[in-house]
């Protein structure tokens, strides 16, 4: 294992580089340390929308608390940054409200997954039309790295000086088990993989979720002997296996030992919550008083050249 790399200063973008156009450049520099894979995925996650053809007024961004939360400070596209734990509610209120708008959230496991557990559970369960993507460090990375509901059994954090005792979700399998249609995990390393695959996460009726592991070198890799940024990447590397269509109970995540299991496990179509809720109002109502929502009927059509 190497020493630690020396802290190079935080530019911001250079000018003329592809990503100036989608940043809030305003903004910069970013809060992000040396070796964090958070601008990584927000890269790709650019170049997914692009290679989506979806225009960028109908898409929105919604971030929870966070070193990613701040993902929806940074992007130029219509965005909020709510509170910790709230992005889903806030991006299914969006998507009631507006149909037909690609609403993603873009958050942290803990956000997610630990104050927002239960509202993401439920939003599977009901297969709402969203895209979720956690950015997993295992870590509550803006706090100080306390314990996470994501973080390694013995892993050590602020709060669990002698490691943790529990363990953790494999957030595959609790996306798959509660009903989302469209399931998969990548890490910071496998830019190409996780561009395609946020792409057609994008594009996905119901709901979506794309697991992205990411170092944190600065409060998880360090205190658990993992090295900088550069040497968990070559973790991810290394130990990782692509097992597209495997069961999800048996996608495991070790960084120590591998494997790390990637890939595409899950992608079935399932009736989505505004399916369901159009074909029964349809019913009850009567398809000559109900207009379903929907991206047509339920807005004219905008100007996009605005
Ligand atoms: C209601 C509430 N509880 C706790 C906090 C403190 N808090 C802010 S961010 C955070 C955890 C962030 O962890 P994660 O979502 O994994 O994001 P990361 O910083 O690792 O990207 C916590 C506990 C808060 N802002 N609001
Ligand atoms: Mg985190």
């Amino acid at each position: 294992m190497r020493g630690p790399r020396t802290t190079q200063s935080l530019q911001a973008v250079p000018v003329n580089s592809p990503m100036e156009d989608w940043l809030r450049m305003d903004r910069m520099p970013h809060i992000w340390c040396p070796g964090c894979g958070i601008g990584t995925a927000v890269n790709c996650f650019v170049r997914a929308v692009e290679l989506s053809g979806i225009p960028r007024k109908k898409l929105a961004i919604v971030s929870g608390i966070g070193c990613t939360g701040r993902v929806a400070g940074y992007i130029k596209l219509d965005s909020f940054h709510t509170t910790h734990g709230r992005a889903i509610p806030f991006a299914i209120g969006l998507k009631l409200a507006s149909p037909d708008l690609h609403v993603v959230v873009f958050s942290g496991d803990g956000d997610l997954i630990a104050i927002g557990g239960n509202h993401f559970i439920h939003a599977a369960r009901r297969n709402v039309n969203i895209t979720v993507i956690c950015i997993n460090n295992l870590t509550y990375g803006m706090t100080g790295g306390q314990v996470a509901p994501t973080s390694p059994k013995h892993s050590i954090a602020t709060t669990t000086p002698y490691g943790n005792l529990e363990s953790p979700f494999n957030l595959v399998h609790l996306a798959d088990s509660s009903g989302a249609s469209y399931v998969a995990r990548y890490t910071t390393f496998h830019v190409r993989p996780l561009v395609h695959t946020m792409k057609e996460a994008l594009t996905k009726n119901g709901f979506s979720f794309v697991e992205v592991l990411s170092p944190c070198p600065t409060l998880y890799g360090r205190r658990n002997r993992l090295g900088d940024g550069l040497d968990i990447m070559r973790v991810f590397k290394e130990k990782a296996i692509r097992r597209d269509g495997l069961s999800t109970d048996a996608a495991f995540v070790d960084l120590k030992n591998g494997p790390i299991v990637i890939g595409k496990f899950k992608d079935r179509p399932r009736e989505a919550f505004l399916d369901v809720y159009n074909d029964a109002m349809t019913r009850v109502i009567g398809k000559d008083h109900f207009i379903p929502y929907g991206p047509v009927t339920m807005r004219p059509p905008e100007d996009e050249s605005e």
